[in-house]
């Protein structure tokens, strides 16, 4: 285990909110969103060593709630509920659009927002939506690919340079994981170490 992973490793359940408002100050923090079942909860689980700290579920829309987990004092990683299936109440799809929203601009010390792609499904119309939206508001975003273990070999290169086109980023701007298979993890979590400020020794 290299630095890095240790102090990611100690990573820790914070606390669960409905609304931004109440979610209180951190020192630094980073946050994960994207479509309903594309991984973001797999991967925070992945990237912090863990089996089952972050609910992770096959039905779409598990993540309903805004849900803080502590690296060290301070420095928060935030998983958000995802968009783009309609499950729920009426009244919580009304509330989970407000809710992603909210969080996105009232952190002031959001410093990475990590913006999760299916390998397979994406980026869906929905997302590339989002990314323009989070590109109007001048927010930091990094994107990951996730679920590449889903994508043949030989697809591999094509599928890259599809996801490139359509998110008009440059290839090297993009993370491309697997938080099933850990590939792509080691340099995700030195990612996730800077922006949240972590000196690793
Ligand atoms: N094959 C594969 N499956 C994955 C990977 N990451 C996550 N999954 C699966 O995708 C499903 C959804 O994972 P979650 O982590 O709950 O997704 P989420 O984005 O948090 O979903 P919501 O909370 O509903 O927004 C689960 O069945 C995971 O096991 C991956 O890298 N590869
Ligand atoms: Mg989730």
């Amino acid at each position: 285990m290299n630095t890095t992973q240790k102090i990611l490793c100690d990573t820790k359940y914070l606390k669960t909110e409905f609304d931004a408002l109440t979610l209180g100050e951190s020192e630094a923090e980073i946050s994960f969103i994207g479509r309903s079942n594309v991984g973001k909860s797999s991967l925070i689980n992945a990237l912090c060593q863990k089996k089952k700290m972050a609910y992770v579920s096959q039905v779409p829309g598990k993540t309903r709630t805004i849900n803080v987990y502590e690296v060290k004092r301070g420095r928060w990683i935030v998983d958000l509920p995802g968009y783009g299936y309609i499950v729920g109440s009426r009244h919580e799809r009304e509330r989970l659009g407000p809710t992603i929203e909210g969080y996105l601009s009232s952190r002031e010390k959001l410093h990475m927002i990590f913006f999760i792609v299916d390998a397979v499904a994406g980026p869906t119309k929905l997302d590339i939506i989002m990314i323009g939206w989070l590109r109007h508001h001048s927010l930091p975003f990094s994107i990951v690919v996730n679920k590449i273990d889903k994508v043949k070999s030989s697809r591999f290169e094509q599928r890259k340079k599809d996801v490139v086109a359509e998110l008009v980023v440059d290839v090297c701007d993009i993370s491309w994981v697997s938080s099933k298979k850990n590939t792509g993890i080691v340099d995700l979590q030195k990612i996730v170490a800077k922006s949240l400020d972590i000196k690793v020794l």
